[in-house]
């Protein structure tokens, strides 16, 4: 099959399990076109059956704000076109779903048939998707996919509860490519953050408001007021300047190391004992299954669809928003006792097995096959 897959090329988890779609999908045969402003983070070099079209806008005196909908818009239909594409599968419904409407109304209208499935991954419907200027587009873009999918059951809930929606939304969960992630641990790196007797939990996220990070320096604090430890954070962004005043604020600022974006997060995740996330809300949490794959259980809020991922008592520990105490003991309970610690591991690499690309791969395949046989 031909396949245009539309995404953000960032750091992002919409972006990051779009682009490992695609190269599952080309190692099977599918020849994969990334259609997106900037080269993916995750594509890394040249592979087979992969193919990468830049959306460039111009900056035009006379717009305030560059047209970036319009121009995807075009990109799709001169990719789809030029490429003899079979579908398109869109990733965030803002705006991709509603380019990719456009972009099919306008080749129906040259006599090409072309499907589109919108994967919806969270702040798509969560956060931005309910603002008020956004919400009859994404109903519309939504309720006029070939199909739509959510990464977690939950994210479909809130979907039916916030938008006014007539169509069916299948649930396939995010995955990971496990055999990556295994085998990664590198005792010289481990060493440079942390001494023999300190345990490293890690934390990785773009640092929004809506990661409650505060939350995590707090109760790292206390847990570094029972146990030598260090807090390990990768990634970056509007929330970085508070940690820094937090840590200050705690005298915690020699045991919380910022490590800033890092394309290959696996690397920390893979040296770390346990991992830590704090989210007010969360649709999935990939980043807490690719700690797992590494052999790290999470210590975590119970909102959106983390309980889907983490089986509260066995391959984590799950507690309310801001109860910043529930984390500090929950990571305690895991990381006093050295037989307890190791049987959260092993739980929860058996946990992420469950989600490997290999059993959720063939869910999207079948869409695609069913998607494609209706417009023909
Ligand atoms: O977490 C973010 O703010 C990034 C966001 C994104 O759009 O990339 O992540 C969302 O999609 C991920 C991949 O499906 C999910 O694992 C995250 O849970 C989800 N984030 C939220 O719901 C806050």
């Amino acid at each position: 099959m031909r396949i245009g897959i539309v995404l953000y090329p960032t750091f992002g988890g919409s972006g990051v399990v779009a682009t490992e779609l695609g190269i599952a999908l080309a190692e099977k045969g599918h020849e994969v076109h990334f259609i997106t402003y900037d080269q993916p983070v995750r594509l890394g070099s040249a592979r087979e059956n992969i193919f990468y079209h830049e959306v460039q806008v111009s900056d035009y005196p006379l717009f305030k704000y560059a047209p970036y909908e319009l121009v995807l818009t075009s990109k799709l239909v001169d990719v789809v076109k030029y490429n003899n594409l079979d579908l398109l599968h869109v990733h965030y419904a803002i705006p991709h779903a509603s380019a990719a409407y456009m972009a099919r109304e306008i080749l129906k209208q040259q006599g090409v048939q072309i499907p589109f499935i919108t994967t919806l991954h969270g702040t798509d419907i969560t956060l931005v998707g309910r603002d008020k200027s956004f919400e009859p587009v994404i109903t519309f873009a939504i309720n006029n996919s070939d199909a739509v999918t959510a990464v977690s059951h939950s994210l479909k809930v809130d979907t039916l509860e916030y938008f006014d929606i007539n169509r069916p939304i299948e649930v396939i969960h995010n995955f990971i490519d496990n055999e990556r992630y295994a085998g990664l641990y590198d005792q010289a790196l481990r060493d440079s953050y942390a001494n023999k007797e300190e345990k490293i939990i890690t934390h990785v996220s773009n640092f929004r408001p809506v990661k409650r990070i505060d939350d995590i320096v707090r109760a790292f604090a206390k847990v570094r007021a029972r146990i030598p430890a260090k807090l390990l954070l990768v990634g970056d962004g509007p929330d970085r300047h508070k940690i820094q005043s937090l840590c200050t604020e705690l005298n915690t600022c020699d045991s919380v190391i910022m490590l800033g974006k890092l394309k290959k997060p696996e690397q920390i995740l893979a040296i770390s004992d346990l991992y830590l996330q704090a989210s007010e809300h969360e649709s999935f949490g990939l980043s807490i299954l690719e700690a797992m794959s590494c052999g790290v259980p999470a210590v975590a809020t119970s909102v959106g669809g983390v309980p889907e991922v983490v089986e509260h008592g066995v391959s984590g520990l799950l507690s309310e928003v801001k109860d910043v105490d529930a984390l500090a003991d929950n990571v305690l309970k895991i990381l006093n006792d050295d037989a307890v610690h190791e049987q959260y591991k092993k739980k929860a690499l058996q946990r992420s097995a469950q989600f490997d690309i290999s059993n959720i791969l063939p869910q999207y395949e079948a869409l695609y096959k069913s998607c494609v046989k209706s417009v023909v």
